[in-house]
């Protein structure tokens, strides 16, 4: 990002024409970036909550009292036991410093109940590391030299903007684009072919793909032979999947399935870039296997320009300082881990052997868990717990901060200094404050060394400063180059060969693709937890799937409240199919209720071609005091978690659909 400043205050942000992958452009979140980090709502001072939990109301204490009061309160708590605190914290920035480097010190030394961060992508995550050995893959930047480009998952142009240029390049050249995706997307509408298989079904694919692909000879006998193990095991499981029995689970025709496999088995090179919209399902985890095996089983690893891109995040991990965070700070305590994805049922569980402590105090950072976390209704209800002490570090009054007992200012990435990783490209970015830090805003580093002050937390890493903790981020050396360096240029890229796995090389053990993963069996499609072949009598009172990605203009509930943005999107909205539509007397534009067991959410119905039958798109994720009946789609989504990775299933989801009449 390039930030103009004219007396202190930012009059431009723009994409760095120099940064190879950026190329000059931001995506429309974050080009309205300014109008966010000086939006009249911003939170500039302390506050503390006076009214009702979720009301909203507050008042201004000055930082001296607010960080005394958690202080003594959380001291009470952990006397009793540490593991009652817990922290919350994701994806508000991904920055190393202000994400965890000194909040995970803090609750390190504190002893505190540790977090395990599933809510986007550990199903996928741990899958493709289970087949892989790491979370790796293809370098994005060839993506633009492939002649298949399949998009599996993905909503490119909204949430990854960055590869669609590429994947434009490579159309450019000839490639052939495929986007396979329940939803007619602004990027499935815009590639060569759409293939809109039903939520959760992805594995069955795959498997049908496999089939084909042994059938027509299109298998890289070789590269099986010396780089995958276990492949023998999995062709009796291919063997049960011929095309059409794929077709019939996925909702589409055979001939989606051979054609394919016709472009993976055929066109060198291919690549796939997976994403995460497919892993949010019971089954991600085993159809993230399997289709990693796809670019195994054609040899598409021999070409820099083929194979899959999951994510880039592994790569980073080889050159990160495992001690940043500091886990020595345990000294030797294990405490139970939290699922952030549970969080909901977890805040209102009592103590007991196999759980632990209740949970008592709840510091959240970075995310805002009210309205992001599934099934709303018992989140709702753990946060609105009286005898919860939450404290909230934001920008702004998030659903989230409405139930805080502290409100504490926290600066945005214009105003503080960090250094970044990425899921897509390979570069490390720095990021220098632009400006001051608005109001009495702190990052979040200051306000945990601060409070680790007034804890009497003495160690000498609670004195690190900003800088000192991203100097300690990576080990500069190996990558080859300084920390200086990176500051200077703004970026600096790893040291990565074009094609990781032309001849094999992986990171398991053996240095094969894994089949076979200890303890996971032989990859197969498993069924959603709802869906009308796995569960016939839910799926006869709710006979609609329900997939809830995001809207274009929000980057999961950040900017709702930027006000160009918003008024973009209008309003919270369901994409419905004419027949589905017809069939309930919902005219296009009408609010409806969205319902399900957990619960009822209204907002305007959208007839679409977006949508196709049996399955409807509640955009999200709104914040839950903007919905019609103050809640968002997450009112409906469940906390079962997925088969790998104890990942949440936001798009597994059953719900029918009536019309509130016209208007309303
Ligand atoms: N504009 C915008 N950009 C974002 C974000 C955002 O909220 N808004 N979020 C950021 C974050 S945190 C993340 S994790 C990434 C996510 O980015 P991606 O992993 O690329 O996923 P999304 O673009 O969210 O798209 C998910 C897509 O998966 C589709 N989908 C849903 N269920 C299934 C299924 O069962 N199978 C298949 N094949 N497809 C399915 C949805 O219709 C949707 O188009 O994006 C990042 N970028
Ligand atoms: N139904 C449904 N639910 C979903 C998803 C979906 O597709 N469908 N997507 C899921 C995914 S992929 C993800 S990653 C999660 C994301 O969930 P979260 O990680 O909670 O992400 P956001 O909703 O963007 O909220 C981040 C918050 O952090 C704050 N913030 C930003 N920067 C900073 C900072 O420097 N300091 C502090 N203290 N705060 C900061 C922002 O103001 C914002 O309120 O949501 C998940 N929830
Ligand atoms: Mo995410």
């Amino acid at each position: 990002m390039r930030v103009t400043v004219e007396g202190g205050r930012v009059v431009r942000i723009q994409g760095d024409p120099d940064h190879p992958t950026t190329q000059g452009v931001l995506c429309t979140k974050v080009s309205r970036y300014a109008e966010r980090t000086y939006h009249d709502e911003r939170v500039t001072y302390p506050m503390k909550r006076v009214g009702a939990k979720g009301r909203g109301e507050f008042v201004r204490v000055s930082w001296d009292e607010a960080l005394a009061d958690i202080a003594a309160r959380l001291k009470q708590i952990a006397a009793r036991d540490p593991q009652a605190v817990v922290p919350y914290s994701y994806a508000g920035t991904m920055g190393l410093v202000q994400g965890e480097a000194m909040a995970q010190r803090f609750f390190h030394k504190l002893g505190a109940s540790l977090l395990d961060r599933t809510i986007c992508s550990a199903a996928g995550g741990d899958a493709i590391a289970a087949t892989y050995g790491a979370k790796v893959g293809m370098q994005t930047r060839f993506f633009a030299e492939s002649q298949l480009v399949v998009i599996w998952g993905s909503n490119s142009i909204a949430s990854n903007l960055h590869f669609w240029t590429l994947a434009q390049e490579a159309k450019r050249r000839g490639a052939k684009l495929i986007a396979i995706d329940p939803r007619r997307t602004e990027t499935a509408e815009k590639c060569h072919q759409h293939i809109a298989l039903l939520p959760g079904t992805d594995g069955a694919l795959a498997l049908g793909v496999m089939h084909e692909l042994v059938a027509q000879q299109w298998l890289d006998h070789d590269y099986i032979e010396r780089h995958v193990e276990g492949f023998e095991r999995l062709q009796k499981r291919i063997a049960e999947w011929p095309p059409e029995r794929a077709a019939e689970v996925c909702g589409i025709s055979a001939d989606e399935v051979r054609g394919l496999a016709r472009d993976l088995g055929t066109t060198k090179p291919a690549a796939i870039r997976l994403n995460y919209g497919m892993q949010r399902v019971k089954g991600g985890g085993n159809a993230t296997r399997l289709i990693a095996l796809l670019p195994c089983l054609t040899g598409a690893w021999r070409q820099r320009a083929g194979g899959l891109l999951l994510s880039s995040s592994g790569w980073f991990k080889r050159y990160r300082n495992p001690s940043l965070e500091r886990p020595d700070l345990l000294a030797g305590r294990r405490p139970r881990t939290i699922n952030m994805s549970t969080i909901g049922g977890d805040l209102l569980h009592e103590s007991s052997a196999a759980f632990g402590p209740k949970i008592e105090a709840l510091i959240v950072y970075n995310s805002n868990p009210v309205a992001v976390a599934p099934e709303s209704k018992k989140v709702v209800a753990g946060f609105a717990r009286d005898d919860l002490f939450t404290v909230v570090l934001e920008h702004f009054m998030t659903d989230t901060a409405d139930h805080a007992d502290y409100v504490l200012p926290a600066t945005t990435q214009l105003e503080h200094l960090d250094v970044h990783g990425t899921y897509g490209h390979t570069d490390i970015m720095w990021n220098e404050p632009a400006i001051a830090p608005i109001g009495e805003a702190k990052p979040n580093t200051q306000i945990f060394r601060e409070l680790a002050a007034r804890m009497g937390f003495a160690d000498a890493c609670f004195a690190d400063d900003d800088e000192t903790l991203a100097r300690q981020a990576f080990d500069w050396a190996a990558i080859g180059t300084s920390f200086d360096a990176l500051r200077e240029r703004g970026w600096a890229s790893l040291p990565i060969v074009d094609a990781p796995f032309a001849d094999g090389g992986f990171a398991t053990d053996s240095g094969k693709a894994q089949v076979d993963v200890c303890g996971l069996g032989v990859p197969e499609h498993v069924p959603n937890h709802e869906s009308l072949l796995s569960s016939p009598e839910l799926a006869a009172r709710f006979p609609l799937a329900m997939i809830s990605p995001p809207a274009r203009h929000f980057l999961n509930s950040s900017f709702v409240n930027v006000k160009s943005l918003r008024s973009i999107e209008g309003e919270p909205l369901l994409e419905m199919h004419a027949d589905d539509a017809a069939a309930r007397s919902i005219d296009s534009g009408a609010m409806v209720r969205v319902f399900n067991e957990r619960g009822e959410y209204r907002c305007r119905c959208e007839v679409s071609q977006r949508a196709r039958p049996g399955v409807v798109n509640g955009l999200g994720v709104w914040w839950r005091k903007l919905g019609a009946n103050g809640c968002n789609v997450n009112e409906l989504t469940s906390q079962r978690l997925t088969d790998i990775g104890r990942a949440p299933t936001f798009y597994d989801c059953l719900v029918e659909v009536e019309s509130c009449g016209a208007g309303r």
